[in-house]
């Protein structure tokens, strides 16, 4: 059988062996590295499918817990998959429900078996397994889905992790047996074990010898430094095979991405673009401005003056900080298209240099602009 997506290796770049690559997906072709802009409710908030589209997102993400919840599977099947149901026909990933049950249910309960949580809408009992997230995944239709597993606290001990590696790759195996549309839907496995290289050796074997159509890196950027997930990431990728993505999970800062994409990364994504855009913070190529700041009160320049998207090409910080000051929803659109637009060019820039076997340079040029210290 065909896999569902294929994964295409390009170029390695000379000095970093970061990777160029593409995965075909059934709703199109993207280029790797790629940041995935997150649509946890079937919408990457505020933006249209259509303006997403032309700023080159080829594949967003959405979340199976809250699709689940509302409006649930059924109704999302009815219609005909996700694609149909948002409108939006490049790829689709959805996550497991398993780090959002971690991280959003409270009255949780997690055995062998799954995971017994509280519905926050209803007060009802739920209970989520590698099984049901896999029903879910398969009714929902996205091109990629995420195997169910279990991300510990950075600082767990090593005993917990250790039974919490064993038992998310049982969960692996077990989502991986119930799957149903393995010809038109990749599920990934995911990679665990914290900050401990041996547990994550153990979890990509385990992961590996499952044949997943690709593997996923969770646990991180759950509130270790950014030298630790550095550190972790070294050790992680190169146990993961080379004609497969490698996708990284709820990371998208500026530095993270660049440094992630060095390690041998090809796929991100993360909330923080579209969720600090709504509070008036935006990411330029100088950092991150707050937009909603008096300072910017009568600054009648774009975000970003670097910028070419539209609204750097149309709107002034002055007009953006009054529409956020008086709460009016345009000013969070033209924020979370900007601070969107400028992930998906970054990633663009990174492709082109490791095209052009000069991203050490590119990350030396960004991280200056952007106001980090280099190593
Ligand atoms: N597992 C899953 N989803 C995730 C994570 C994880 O570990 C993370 C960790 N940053 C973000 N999203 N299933
Ligand atoms: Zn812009």
């Amino acid at each position: 059988m065909e896999p569902a997506i294929k994964y295409r290796l390009i170029k390695t770049e000379k000095h970093t062996g970061a990777r160029l690559g593409e995965i075909i997906t059934p709703h199109g072709t993207f280029p790797t590295p790629m940041f995935m802009p997150v649509g946890t409710q079937a919408t990457v908030k505020t933006l249209a499918p259509e303006e997403l589209d032309e700023m080159g997102a080829g594949i967003i993400l959405a979340n199976t817990y809250h699709l689940w919840l509302r409006p649930g599977e059924d109704i999302v099947e009815q219609a005909g998959g996700l694609h149909k149901f948002m409108n939006w026909d490049k790829g689709i990933l959805t996550d497991s429900g398993g780090f959002q049950v971690f991280s959003l249910a409270s009255n949780r309960n997690i055995t062998e078996e799954g995971v017994t949580f509280k519905n926050e809408i209803n007060g009802s009992k739920m209970f989520l397994s590698p099984e049901k997230a896999i029903q879910i995944e398969n009714a929902l239709g996205p091109d990629i889905m995420m195997s169910f597993d279990e991300c510990p606290p950075y600082f767990e001990s090593y005993d917990y992790v250790k039974h919490s590696v064993e038992r998310t790759s049982r969960w692996a195996e077990r989502g991986l047996k119930s799957h149903q549309n393995p010809d038109w839907q990749a599920l990934f496995g995911i990679v665990q074990g914290a900050g401990f290289e041996d547990l994550r050796k153990q979890s990509a074997a385990d992961l590996v010898s499952l044949d997943f159509p690709g593997y996923s890196i969770g646990g991180l950027s759950v509130g270790e430094s950014k030298e630790e997930m550095n550190r972790v990431l070294e050790f992680t990728t190169p146990l993961l095979p080379t004609n497969k993505p490698r996708y990284l999970m709820g990371v998208g800062t500026t530095d993270s991405l660049i440094d992630g994409v060095i390690r041998g990364v090809d796929m991100f994504d993360c909330v923080l673009p579209t969720r600090i855009a709504r509070n008036g913070t935006v990411m330029t190529s100088h950092g991150r401005l707050v937009v909603k700041n008096a300072k910017y009160a009568r600054d009648f320049t774009p975000l970003d003056d670097q910028c070419n998207c539209y609204t750097c090409r149309n709107y002034t910080r002055a007009y953006i900080r009054h529409l956020m000051k008086t709460d009016e929803s345009f000013g969070m659109r033209l924020a979370s298209y900007h601070n969107l637009y400028y992930l998906l060019n970054l990633m663009k820039r990174v492709r082109q240099a490791i095209m052009d076997d000069n991203l050490l340079e590119l990350r030396e040029e960004v991280f200056e602009q952007y106001g980090y210290n280099l190593p």
